[in-house]
């Protein structure tokens, strides 16, 4: 049992306050490890906990969770959330906003001077930290790494020294990405020398949520309803074995349909021509899985709606065939199942981490999720392949930190664990295309990702022959 002094005490212990709506759901509860849970999954700039910090708690009064059903809640990235035209100044505003946020996650862990502070003659070659986006990386001709940091007062040069322990971090650094340096001022105070790098990253205490019932989901992406190689035989053999699997919630992370118009000659390589065509027959598809199934279908940059990022929800005029157990979501979307909070994100910037990345290939996604993770951003770099649309809050963040980070788009499986959250690449239902034959992407498709939601546990089912393997 708990009361609501104990409740409200642990929280102040941890310099936290909390909303009287989680006090009273917490004290209903009466489960200590939810209130320890809650505790110590809490974001580090926190004052307030409120409902969307726990686990499964249901709608809140400020309108941003939507409750579709007693065990599906979409957290963030419901239908119509995003999508308005945006001017110039709101920019200015989303990198703010992204800039705050994020650095407000690295300043609980040190102590960071304005940039415009560090002009003054007497921080010299001294020891200091600033947080700051990153403006512009390079390469210098010996093979450091050269970061211009921007916070709102200024700009800094930051050289970090190939020779030093750490220079594997710097290389990974992106565009636009928000981090800390702390390091030792040059003799003209003009040049940051790093001795460490820090990101908002996901705290080592971080303890992720289990459901309290028994519930399975299965992970897919990429299906590319449409495409001559969207793989038929091995989705029917799929279709036949989720009719008589105990699963209760399927997702897909984007590209559900092949498109139109998508890249040059894609024509010849359609065997449905037609953008409603290609969803009605994803609808029958679906029509086909039993109907106590929900299923939550994000868009990817294959789909109708806009490639800018946040992607809106297929709109209803495309989903006229689909079953009513479909959830339509944003890219990316929050989704809790039971609690189990799922981040979908289609993985465009998964092209612009590899491109900018030294030693970053296609054939293993799984540090590309980590990265996300770290700097807890889904698509840190503006102007590259992945196009952003900025709003006055960046949508893109990961905040809170989910169970799960689901991503597809490079149509190859792959999975990691990050300081205690699961990062799943769920692969694709497509056979090598003639441009991934020429960019040598070798896909693995037509596996399904089954995760336990009581444990967490993931397991891969492989339908690419003609019978399923279980491959652990
Ligand atoms: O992406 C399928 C695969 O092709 C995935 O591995 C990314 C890769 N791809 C897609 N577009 C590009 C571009 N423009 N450059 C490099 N690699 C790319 P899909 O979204 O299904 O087409
Ligand atoms: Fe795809
Ligand atoms: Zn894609």
């Amino acid at each position: 049992m708990l009361d609501t002094e104990t409740i409200v005490q642990r929280f102040l212990d941890t310099k936290l306050q909390v909303h009287p709506e989680v006090v009273r759901y917490l004290a209903e509860k009466g489960d200590n490890d939810l209130l320890e849970r809650v505790v110590s999954s809490v974001p580090d700039n926190t004052i307030v906990v409120l409902a969307q910090h726990v686990p499964g708690m249901g709608l809140s009064k400020d309108g941003t969770r939507f409750l579709t059903d007693p065990e599906v809640e979409i957290i963030n990235g419901s239908e119509g959330s995003s999508g308005g035209v945006l001017g110039v100044a709101d920019y200015l505003h989303y990198f703010r906003n992204r800039y705050d946020h994020l650095g407000g996650l690295i300043r609980s862990r040190c102590s960071a001077m304005p940039i415009e502070a560090l002009k003054k003659p007497r921080y010299r070659e001294e020891k200091c930290t600033i947080i700051g986006l990153v403006s512009e990386v390079k390469s210098t001709t010996k093979g450091h790494r050269r970061v211009d940091l921007e916070d709102t007062t200024g700009t800094m040069a930051v050289l970090f020294n190939k020779d030093r322990p750490g220079f594997a971090e710097a290389e990974t650094l992106l565009p636009d990405e928000v981090i800390g340096v702390k390091g030792s001022l040059s003799s003209d105070g003009k040049l940051l020398f790093a001795d460490q790098l820090l990101r908002p990253d996901v705290p080592h205490s971080h303890a992720p949520y289990t459901s309290n019932t028994p519930g399975k989901a299965v992970l897919i992406s990429d299906i590319h309803v449409g495409s001559d190689t969207f793989l038929d035989d091995a989705w029917d053999r799929f279709s036949e074995w989720i009719r008589g699997a105990d699963v209760s919630y399927l997702l897909c992370a984007g590209d559900l349909v092949d498109g139109i118009g998508i890249y040059p000659g894609q024509e010849a390589e359609l065997t449905i021509k037609n953008i409603y065509e290609q969803y009605d027959f994803l609808g029958e598809l679906l029509q086909s899985l039993p109907s106590r199934l929900k299923i939550i279908l994000a868009p990817g940059n294959h789909d109708v709606v806009r490639g800018a990022e946040p992607q809106p929800a297929i709109p209803r005029k495309f989903t006229g065939k689909f079953p009513d157990n479909c959830i339509f979501v944003e890219n990316p979307a929050l989704v809790s199942l039971q609690g189990v909070r799922v981040l979908m994100y289609h993985g465009r910037s998964i092209d612009d981490q590899i491109g900018l990345t030294p030693g970053a290939s296609y054939e293993n996604p799984s540090p590309m999720m980590e990265w996300m993770l770290k700097r807890r951003h889904l698509a840190p770099t503006y102007g590259r392949k992945t196009p952003i649309a900025a709003d006055r809050q960046d949508h893109l963040m990961i905040d809170p930190i989910p169970e799960v980070l689901m991503t597809g788009h490079v149509h190859v499986m792959g999975m990691a664990q990050y300081h205690g959250t699961l990062a799943i690449n769920a692969g694709t239902w497509q056979s090598q295309t003639a441009f991934q034959k020429q960019m040598n992407i070798n896909p693995t498709p037509a596996r399904a990702v089954v995760l336990d939601l009581q444990t967490l546990v993931p397991t891969v089912h492989d339908f690419s022959g003609e019978e399923m393997v279980i491959l652990g």
